[in-house]
């Protein structure tokens, strides 16, 4: 069976790290794939945010070094906000560096990231060493890494062969690396997670290279497995709402692709 037709529970069944085994048991209990991309720069408006829009997501995502006003409060309150409403943090930190200076930026400096963050993703670009680094740092606290293989952007670099030695470097480390952030499924093996940012309910763009496609589209026809939402839900009026019509959207097209 081909990870386009395998419920989450038979998923997470496959895998052999215990955050993505998690993240689609929370997926299966929860009905959704909806990730909560919670670009906001103060921490109050961050945690009220998250906690409307938690009921309907899987994970939430960060950028916490946009917040004006960090500190460590915040991510106790987010740790407790991801308890209270069962869902992973993804710091979206994008490493990108020689294995020894993201040890650093991972585990240090005013973020102290490796502490509070489930997930975090890398960069391929500097080979083997950055997630041999990260690892070193997170696998002992039980944490996991994404790789980024695609991007949403246009003009984007990370294609073709990028993409496919993305995908191997995956492969060779699996115990730490998860999966990718993708616009298409690029891996068969069906313990992988595809995450999808560039999401909105109508497709487009916005002023500066981002582009979006439907939740339909990305889980639907592209076999994606989550969709990473920002502006989407924070920027509506109502983001719970925003989040809810998300989650049916998301959790819609994954039903409607198992039974293709
Ligand atoms: P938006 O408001 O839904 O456009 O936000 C998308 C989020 O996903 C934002 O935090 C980006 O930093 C993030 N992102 C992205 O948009 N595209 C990518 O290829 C990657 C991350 Br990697």
């Amino acid at each position: 069976k081909s990870n386009n037709i395998l419920k989450y529970s038979e998923r997470a069944a496959l895998c052999s790290n215990g955050l993505s085994r998690r993240l689609f048991t929370i997926m299966e209990q929860k009905k959704t794939n909806l990730v909560l991309s919670a670009d906001v720069t103060s921490s109050k408006e961050l945690l009220q945010l998250v906690d409307k829009t938690g009921p309907h997501v899987c994970m939430v995502k960060t950028h916490v070094d946009i917040l004006e006003d960090f500190n460590q409060d915040v991510v106790d309150s987010l740790t407790k906000l991801a308890a209270k409403h069962d869902f992973l943090i993804f710091e979206d930190r994008k490493f990108a560096d020689i294995g020894n200076t993201v040890v650093h930026q991972y585990s240090g400096g005013l973020y102290r990231i490796s502490e509070w963050a489930d997930v975090v993703n890398a960069h391929a670009i500097p080979g083997p060493g950055v997630v041999q680094g990260l690892k070193k740092v997170g696998a002992p606290k039980g944490r996991a890494c994404l790789l980024i293989a695609e991007m949403s952007s246009s003009g984007n670099l990370a294609t073709g062969s990028y993409t496919q030695d993305t995908v191997k470097m995956a492969e060779e480390n699996k115990d730490f690396v998860i999966g990718f952030i993708c616009v298409s499924k690029i891996s068969s093996n069906p313990s992988f997670l595809h995450m999808t940012p560039g999401v909105q309910l109508e497709a487009g763009q916005d002023s500066l290279g981002q582009q979006y496609l439907t939740p339909s589209e990305v889980i639907g026809k592209r076999g994606s497995d989550l969709i990473i939402v920002g502006r989407g839900i924070y920027q509506a009026q109502d983001p719970a709402n925003a989040a809810k019509q998300f989650q049916i959207a998301g959790y819609d097209a994954y039903v409607t692709r198992m039974a293709e």
